[in-house]
């Protein structure tokens, strides 16, 4: 049985993963460096060890000092989160050589679903539907032209070692496939060591649509119904939810089916994320396997009523499945949008810098996964997500609501965000009647740009204090009154005051 994980991660993860150890009764140890000293994981653990420099490759991808520490600290097992170790197989074949047990698949999963023309070819064999292109490498000119006669113009040129859209050329004339796959392949190169390229029918305009599985050692697997996607911004997700806007019964039953068939094929055991492509008449293809936990788990969680972190932690101690397919079924709708340390009208610029007071929504409905406070500093060397909030409703418009309502009574001061672009989302007609695709941010761009003398989105620093001493004033003066019209929301009366004090 496992009785402590090392938690090999840091931010927002790092943290919900130790929530799962802490009511497990299972002991959690942190790992940091140099740039996370004062980062809330670290205090949030019962052991934290130190590993190295704030570049990542010294510190987190740093597989020689993780496994150290796990020795060292007496950990049975290893959680890698997401990015950094999670989807790496040496590690997971390491972690199992040293007798650690890896929360995660094992390095012939990862391998065969990393590589993306092995990864096609595995699921055409299992049956699960594939873009319709290319099985093999792309040897030649004569190659490439007869594929592009069999499926049709466009296509897309992909790096089999790519995914999450790195290395991918879309070919829309037939003159240009040459350059297209030359490029490609040079460009894989360089970013992969691999230059195996792929070629795929163009799918215009789609949708993207993931499932969620679980399977256990013992050869079961579910699956925890859709995750939607598709509003993203350069293949970063900017908005997610379940479920999705445009599935019907009949084919959620379908691509369940699939998604778990998906995994049986490479012999999954963990979490894990298939990602389909679909245009909109709901003809789906399989584009890629994700062989970890994936940032937007929480809706899922929220909706289907699973922990998956626990779910995850049970399997790697070889039990089986907690839940049968039968068992599981959707409840409401949740929503969840990435908070980021940005300037959304500088071209999305990472912002980071001293957050100098922090104030998250609560209430009903409402998750946030975070790991940031007032007087924190946002280390310039990750990603520069600081929360998910995740709301909950019984339909999709509660959940809109709440999800505004939430964005509105978050404050945030000393770093720019994306919480004002992320309210506007929520207020255009095609993300609220749920009629949007993978365009969409493109799409709209006017209506998402920041509007001239809104005071409602104009949060910034010198309003926040001014706000705290109008409060600390306010109280000092006069004790709470049980007058019903003095009971205003303090942020409302501080917008009033501010809105008059402009006229
Ligand atoms: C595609 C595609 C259209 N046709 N493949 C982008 C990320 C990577 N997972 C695959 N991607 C795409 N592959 C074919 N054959 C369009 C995209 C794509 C996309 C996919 C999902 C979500 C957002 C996207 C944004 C642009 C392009």
């Amino acid at each position: 049985m496992i009785k402590k994980i090392l938690i090999a991660n840091r931010g927002e993860i790092a943290i919900r993963v130790m929530n799962s150890c802490h009511e497990m009764g299972i002991q959690s140890v942190a790992v940091y460096s140099e740039a996370d000293r004062n980062s809330l994981h670290v205090r949030y653990a019962d052991e934290a060890y130190f590993i190295g420099p704030a570049p990542s490759n010294q510190s987190y991808l740093n597989i020689e000092k993780i496994i150290e520490v796990a020795k060292k600290s007496g950990a049975d097992a290893i959680h890698p989160g997401y990015g950094f170790l999670s989807e790496n197989a040496d590690f997971s074949e390491r972690c199992k050589e040293e007798g650690i047990i890896f929360i995660g698949p094992d390095a012939y999963a990862i391998n065969t679903m990393g590589d993306k023309i092995t990864a096609r070819k595995t699921m055409l064999a299992a049956g699960v539907p594939v873009v319709p292109g290319t099985t093999e490498p792309i040897v030649d000119l004569d190659a490439a032209v007869r594929t592009i006669k069999e499926i049709g113009l466009p296509v897309m040129v992909k790096a089999s070692a790519g995914g999450g859209g790195k290395g991918m050329r879309l070919v829309e004339k037939e003159e240009d496939i040459l350059s297209s796959v030359q490029a490609a392949k040079s460009e894989a190169l360089a970013a992969f060591g691999n230059d195996a390229v792929y070629i795929e029918k163009y799918i215009n305009s789609p949708h993207h649509i993931e499932f969620q599985i679980l399977a256990d050692q013992h050869g079961n697997c579910i699956h925890l119904f859709e995750r939607e996607c598709s509003v993203q911004r350069r293949h970063q997700k900017v908005v997610e939810e379940t479920p999705s806007p445009i599935m019907t019964p009949e084919v959620r039953e379908e691509m369940g089916r699939h998604a778990v068939a998906a995994a049986k094929a490479v012999n999954y055991a963990g979490a894990g994320t298939i990602e389909f492509i679909t245009d909109d008449n709901l003809n789906y293809y399989f584009l890629e396997m994700n062989t970890r936990l994936q940032v937007e788990h929480p809706i899922t969680e929220q909706v289907v009523g699973v922990d998956l972190v626990r779910e995850q932690i049970n399997i790697a101690n070889g039990e089986k499945l907690h839940y049968r397919q039968e068992d599981l079924s959707q409840h409401g709708h949740a929503i969840e949008v990435r908070v980021y340390a940005e300037d959304t009208d500088n071209n999305f610029m990472p912002n980071p810098g001293k957050i100098n007071y922090i104030h998250f929504p609560l209430g009903a409905g409402v998750r946030h996964d975070s790991y940031v406070y007032s007087g924190f500093e946002i280390p310039i060397y990750y990603d520069p997500m600081i929360s998910k909030l995740v709301v909950w409703g019984n339909s999709r418009p509660e959940a809109i609501g709440r999800m505004k309502r939430a964005l509105q009574s978050y404050k945030i001061s000393g770093v720019k965000t994306s919480i004002p672009f992320l309210s506007r989302i929520m207020d255009v007609p095609d993300f609220k009647n749920g009629h949007y695709t993978t365009h969409f941010i493109q799409n709209h761009q006017e209506a998402l740009k920041t509007k001239e003398n809104c005071s409602e989105e104009c949060v910034d620093l010198a309003a926040i204090t001014a706000f705290v001493d109008f409060i600390t004033k306010r109280e000092q003066a006069t004790p709470p009154s049980s007058n019903g019209r003095s009971s205003m929301s303090p942020w409302k009366a501080f917008g009033r005051k501010k809105a008059v004090s402009r006229i």
